[in-house]
């Protein structure tokens, strides 16, 4: 615990927690409980926590609800429209300008509450830190299985041959940043599918912040809402779309729009934000480094 001079705890930043959830009934009630016990008694600032609720045709919403009565603080949003991972997280990150730092972990506690914190405590210095599977060091409880695992390395040699960000795990789902990092990224941020993550690191790399990966604690749930062989899909086009995006042609593919959009159609996904008023950019943050 990091301590002033005259012995009283230092104050941490104000932090806003948001968890994606679609169709969680099952399993977001205990993560919510933990979550806000956890940060109620051993987190020096303010906590609060945001579920964005996206596309549930469960009892979710009753859940959280729930779990808002118990032990209070809990927060929803709630998008009736199956609007993605992605779409939820865009959605929920609107709220940064109400914070110091904002960040997003799984609803399946996939993620112990100590092990964001760590995150947390990491952020002197850096602008993101993000929880990684693939270190040495990382913890891990029960792992994926195998053709999860396999998918994922192949998904990360995809990446890292498209954006070059050497980040080994950009999909674990907890991550952190500060508030005007992700003012400053938003209007980039338009990748609604499992991909999002990569739009989320890329943007923040290419505008100048600094990302920190760190081992973390993790372990695999049962009850995973991912279907492997259309997700994949999904995000392949996706990281396709945003190397695209960020490359010179991409207005000259224009004409391919509509193949675009019926192909997330096709594949059940939802479909990618068109880029903002034609070619608005991150441009790099005034004093950030590299
Ligand atoms: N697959 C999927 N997950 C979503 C969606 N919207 C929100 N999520 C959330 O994304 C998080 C990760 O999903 P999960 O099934 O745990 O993925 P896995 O652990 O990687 O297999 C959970 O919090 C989900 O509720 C969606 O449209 N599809
Ligand atoms: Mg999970």
């Amino acid at each position: 615990m990091a301590v002033h001079p005259q012995g009283a705890p230092e104050r941490e930043p104000q932090l806003l927690l948001l968890i994606p959830a679609y169709n969680e009934e099952a399993r977001i009630g205990p993560v919510l409980r933990d979550y806000v016990r956890y940060f109620r008694a051993e987190y020096r600032g303010g906590f609060r926590l945001v579920v964005v609720l996206n596309g549930c045709h469960d009892r979710t919403l009753d859940v959280v609800k729930a779990a808002a009565e118990e032990v209070g603080g809990i927060e929803w949003l709630e998008f009736p429209a199956p609007i993605g991972k992605g779409g939820a997280l865009i959605e929920g990150l609107r709220l940064a300008p109400q914070t110091d730092l904002i960040g997003y972990v799984d609803a399946d506690g996939a993620t112990p509450p100590r092990a964001f914190h760590d995150l947390i405590r990491n952020m002197p210095g850096y602008d993101c830190v993000i929880g990684s599977r693939w270190l040495a060091a990382s913890k891990l409880g029960e792992v994926q299985p195998f053709k999860r695992r396999l998918a994922s390395r192949i998904f990360h040699l995809l990446v890292q041959g498209l954006f070059w960000m050497n980040i080994r795990d950009t999909q674990c789902g907890a991550k952190v940043a500060r508030r005007e990092a992700v003012e400053r990224i938003h209007p980039d941020l338009r990748t609604a599918d499992l991909a999002f993550d990569i739009n989320f690191l890329y943007c923040l790399q290419r505008a100048g912040f600094r990302v920190l990966e760190l081992p973390t604690e993790w372990t695999d749930k049962i009850g995973s809402k991912i279907r492997l062989g259309r997700s994949s899909l999904t995000m392949f086009l996706s990281i396709v779309r945003l190397r695209l995006v960020y490359s010179p042609f991409y207005n000259l593919l224009a004409p391919l729009r509509p193949l675009e959009e019926w192909l997330y159609i096709k594949l059940g996904a939802p479909p990618a934000l068109p880029r903002p008023d034609g070619a608005r950019r991150s441009t790099p943050p005034r004093g950030a480094a590299g």
